[in-house]
């Protein structure tokens, strides 16, 4: 047998030992181990065997490396077949995250006992796939298809206690030593002679499913998920369940998983999982690099952005100061915080006792003296250099020596804030994204004089308050809104030259992006962006240049705040509606400008509003603002909503073919000048190369 998987007989249970770090993924070696000692047990002195796994979890999932390549024998439905048809209980132990092909593995078994800290789950969806071994058949047969349903489709995992009232988990063990927690359990069913139970011999009665049940579900998914394949396919496996005998599921739920394995959406989405890993490391840094310790934070500025970090904070129970220049803002802050905790349990989303307890971590001050013990500062006050000089002046003064300094400013230059301490190495940027406590992206900003250990304990932090991290150099927007200028302003762009809003909108919302660029820009209030147009110096006085976005705000069209920006705004619902009131200033606008109104096709707007992404993002690279094209892709996906099934910009355009993109900003330069459309030399050499992105950063690992 391999080391991968050892077999023994302790005491009368044959125990069945996977060791596959990190995560025991069901590799080819795994699967053949399994499959090995099952078949020994049948003809042993074992009366019951255990499956349980070393390390930090139970079996996480398929490998997902090997998905793509040639399949190796044996397949998983094979070993899934020997634990069902063993002629002995087989009890799954599961500590850590049982989820995917693992949890499948441990309901092909007839008991699972669990650790109560455990998780058990069907993530396959957020990979673009769905359970490709059983999971769609027997998690209905234990939960009822409504349950299974929302779990398979959500991909959320589920802690033990609610799986085991959900009927997925027989037994809570208690024992700290889950081995022999379990060996007790599985002598416990064979002194009582417990039967060999199948999941596969319930059966579920189509009548108890509600008329229209599946194609309210396939319209409510496809609302929620846009883009997103595998959602209807996972109701049709459901669908199987009820409607087919078990074997016929089975082989209709393999059908469908084999379409998905090869979907571009799928790809898309497992290069965004190993992207999101790859993103937290760091090139230059070892794997050991020291980090400090971070036992108590302290955020300056108690807006929606302050209150939203501190919110991070609190709710891993890291104590919190916020400070503030007056007690009324300090006020204000502090009840932000309390609206959107009020609003999570309102939702239902947290009890109300641990919102209190969360509150309580956050304390708050006017005094700089009151920060000079924390460990992280993060100063989130309005983006304007001078202020935030000043703020970094008085941390310097009185933080004490190894704190770490952190600015969330989104665009300004980190070096010059730095310089004004005496600490530059202990300076960099944290940018989270609106609103802190939602957004999953934190782009850490390393100055030209950060130290590796601040670096490696940001990437840190940020991963243990839920963000996703990736990292960027100094320059102005850092990585995500120094691409969004070209974003923005080609969407601006299109109306001049005849889009609607609305058709604008609709086409990049078609295309899978949750709100369409000026949508968004109503919701942010067009007043921001026309601010901070206005202190830019570097903008080319082009009249055509964000024109809509500004004679919107000089005639008080701010967006929804003033309900109207773009659209009209309905007070009650908030229901946006076109406008033809600015469906006609735009034409006149056009006219003034001498623009020829024209008919625009859907492929053309997809291309004017994401090829400036890719072509900064060329330039990004170059630059080394970025480490990686695939670190560019997650802040995309989880700080600008990119959808998550494209894989983000420079995977999408890999799939377009960079030749393609190439030619097309050609194309666009020819028509609209160089000033706008200035080619990235990577961008044309990787064209003219016939190369990709994910080729160039293989070579450039
Ligand atoms: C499936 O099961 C299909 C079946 O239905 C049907 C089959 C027929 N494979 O996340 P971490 C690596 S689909 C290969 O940082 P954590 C990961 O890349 C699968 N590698 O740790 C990283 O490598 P590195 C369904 C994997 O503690 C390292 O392990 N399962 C896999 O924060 C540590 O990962 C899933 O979708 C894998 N399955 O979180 C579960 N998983 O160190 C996916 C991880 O080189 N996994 N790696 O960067 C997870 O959600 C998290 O990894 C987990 C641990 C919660 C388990």
């Amino acid at each position: 047998m391999s080391n991968v998987v050892n077999y023994e007989i302790l005491e009368n249970i044959g125990v069945i030992s996977v060791n596959n770090p990190p995560v025991n993924a069901l590799a080819q070696v795994v699967r053949e181990g399994i499959l090995n000692a099952v078949n020994v047990a049948q003809g042993d002195a074992s009366q019951a065997l255990v499956l349980y796994c070393e390390g930090r979890t139970f079996i996480a999932g398929a490998d997902i490396t090997e998905f793509g390549k040639p399949p190796k024998e044996p397949g998983l439905p094979e070993v899934l077949l020997a634990l069902e048809n063993s002629s002995k209980p087989v009890i799954a132990a599961i500590h850590g995250t049982a989820l995917g092909g693992g949890f499948e593995v441990a309901l092909a078994c007839h008991y699972r006992c669990a650790v109560a800290a455990a998780k058990v789950g069907l993530p396959e969806v957020k990979l673009g796939l769905l359970p490709g071994a059983g999971g769609t058949q027997r998690v209905p047969r234990l939960t009822g298809v409504e349950a299974a349903l929302a779990m398979i489709t959500s991909g959320n995992p589920v802690p033990a206690s609610k799986a085991h009232a959900m009927g997925l988990v027989d037994e809570i063990i208690a024992d700290a030593d889950l081995k022999s927690g379990a060996v007790n359990y599985a002598q416990e069913l064979v002194v009582s002679g417990a039967s060999l139970k199948r999941i596969r011999d319930i059966t579920i009665d189509p009548a108890s499913i509600e008329p229209g049940f599946f194609d309210n579900a396939r319209k409510k998914l496809a609302l929620r998920a846009r883009g997103q394949i595998a959602q209807d396919k996972i109701v049709s496996c459901l669908e199987a369940a009820v409607n087919l005998p078990m074997d016929e599921g089975l082989k209709r739920e393999r059908e469908l998983f084999r379409e998905l394995l090869v979907s571009p959406e799928s790809a898309a989405m497992r290069h965004i999982f190993f992207a999101e890993r790859q993103a937290a490391k760091i090139k230059d840094l070892p794997r050991d690099t020291p980090v400090r310790d971070i036992e108590k934070v302290a955020i300056i500025g108690g807006g929606t952005m302050g209150g939203g970090i501190a919110m991070c904070f609190a709710n891993m129970g890291i104590p919190v100061v916020m400070l503030e220049i007056n007690d009324e803002a300090l006020q204000r802050g502090l009840d932000i915080v309390r609206k959107n905790y009020t609003i999570t349990v309102k939702k239902g989303k947290l009890p109300e006792d641990q919102m209190e307890q969360r509150i309580g971590m956050i304390t708050g001050t006017t005094d700089y003296a009151d920060i000079a013990d924390v460990d992280l500062v993060i100063e989130a006050v309005f983006e304007n250099l001078e202020l935030k000089k000043e703020i970094f002046t008085r941390l310097d003064a009185v933080c004490k020596s190894g704190a770490i300094l952190a600015t969330n400013t989104s665009y300004q230059d980190v070096d010059a804030i730095a310089a004004v301490t005496d600490r530059p190495e202990d300076v960099l940027g944290m940018h989270f994204f609106s609103p802190a406590n939602v957004m999953k992206l934190l782009e850490v900003v390393r100055g030209a004089k950060t130290a590796d250990d601040v670096l490696a304990t940001a990437m840190k932090i940020g991963k243990a308050i839920g963000k996703v991290c990736a990292l960027s150099r100094v320059c102005y927007g850092f990585i995500g809104n120094r691409m969004l200028s070209g974003y923005g302003r080609e969407a601006q762009m299109l109306l001049l030259d005849g889009c609607t809003p609305a058709q604008v909108d609709s086409t990049l919302e078609n295309f899978g992006m949750a709100m369409g660029p000026l949508a968004m820009s109503d919701l942010a209030g067009l007043d921001v962006g026309y601010k901070a147009r206005q202190s830019r110096g570097d903008l080319s006085d082009d009249p055509k240049l964000f024109r809509m976005g500004t004679v919107l705000v000089e005639m008080g069209r701010h967006g929804q705040k003033t309900g109207s920006g773009y659209y009209q705004y309905d007070p009650a619902t908030r229901a946006r509606n076109s406008d033809p009131e600015v469906e006609a200033l735009i034409k006149a606008e056009a006219d003034k400008l001498g623009i020829e109104q024209r008919d625009i096709s859907a492929e053309e707007i997809i291309a004017r509003c994401f090829y400036p992404l890719i072509n900064e993002a060329a330039l990004i690279l170059e630059e080394g603002i970025a480490q990686r094209p695939s670190d560019i892709d997650v802040v995309y996906v989880f700080g600008y909503a990119f959808p998550v099934a494209r894989g983000g910009p420079m995977h999408y355009a890999d799939q377009i073919g960079l030749k393609s993109v190439y030619d097309k900003i050609c194309e666009f330069r020819d028509r609209y000048g160089e000033d706008y459309w200035k080619l990235a030399p990577l961008l044309q050499k990787l064209a003219e190369e016939d190369s990709t992105f994910a080729q160039w950063a293989a070579e450039n690992s």
